[in-house]
């Protein structure tokens, strides 16, 4: 019998290749889709998002943790689409105008997929209509935003205000390295990450309380 253990296990080191074998083999013995993903793959991301918030692993393990759960989903979605297993929610999440770095929106991005969200990368330096666009296009009931840069940090003060000149109630989560809680109080968004595991906690927050 398939064992979900061992598809943890498979996530936690990166193995892709054991991932993809347990899914298929959960699968073939007719093992619930939902219940592959919870026990088996995001279980293993779970592990690894608080290894990463503890710095017991670094960017590339959660790399690697992330392609093999991604594999493995490849398998997995269209099964889960059949037993109409509803994603938590959506959001969108870009870097802000005139920020390039991307590297940490993308990891933040694998564990907010990893723990079963849909989630609309809209890229980098995205304007604060863009985000708004794309929210109420994907009817998104968050937006995350990103930057790296001091000097693109007031973007987010202005994303912040068209959300709410817009008058949507998308719930706003901001992060990246000089973003602060204080900051994110001063302006306005409703949630604030340090990194990418606390991202999946506030995420959880904003979209289901
Ligand atoms: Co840039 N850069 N960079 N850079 N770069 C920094 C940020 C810098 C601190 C380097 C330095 O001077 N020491 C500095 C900023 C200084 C400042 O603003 N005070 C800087 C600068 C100045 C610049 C340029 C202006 C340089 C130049 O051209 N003169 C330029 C700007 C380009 C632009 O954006 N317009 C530039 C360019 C680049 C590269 C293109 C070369 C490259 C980016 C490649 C890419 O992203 N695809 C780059 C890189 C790699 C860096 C450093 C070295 C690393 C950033 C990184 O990826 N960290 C960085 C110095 C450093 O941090 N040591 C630096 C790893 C990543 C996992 O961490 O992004 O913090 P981080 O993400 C974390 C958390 O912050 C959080 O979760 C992630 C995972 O835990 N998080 C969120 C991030 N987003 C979140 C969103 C959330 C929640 C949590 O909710 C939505």
């Amino acid at each position: 019998m398939a064992d979900m253990e061992a598809l943890k296990n498979a996530v936690i080191n990166g193995d892709h290749i054991n991932a993809k074998d347990i899914t298929n083999k959960a699968l073939e013995e007719n093992m619930p889709p939902e219940e592959i993903l919870q026990k088996g793959l995001i279980a293993g991301m779970n592990i690894i998002g608080e290894a990463f918030k503890n710095n017991e692993v670094y960017v590339p393990e959660v790399l690697i943790a992330a392609r093999a759960m991604k594999m493995a989903m490849e398998i997995l979605e269209p099964k889960l689409i059949e037993a109409g297993v509803e994603p938590i929610g959506t959001l969108v999440i870009g870097t802000v105008k005139g920020d390039l770095h991307d590297i940490g929106k993308n990891l933040v991005i694998m564990m907010l997929k990893g723990a079963g969200f849909n989630v609309v990368d809209l890229g980098t330096d995205v304007s604060p209509e863009q985000f708004v666009e794309a929210a109420k296009e994907n009817n998104a009931k968050a937006a995350g935003l990103s930057a790296l840069l001091t000097t693109t940090m007031p973007m987010m003060e202005k994303t912040v205000a068209a959300f709410k000149t817009a008058g949507i109630d998308t719930k706003i989560m901001v992060g990246g390295a000089p973003v602060t809680q204080d900051y994110a109080n001063k302006i306005g968004a409703n949630g604030y990450a340090p990194d990418a595991a606390t991202a999946v906690d506030v995420a959880r927050e904003l979209i289901l309380c």
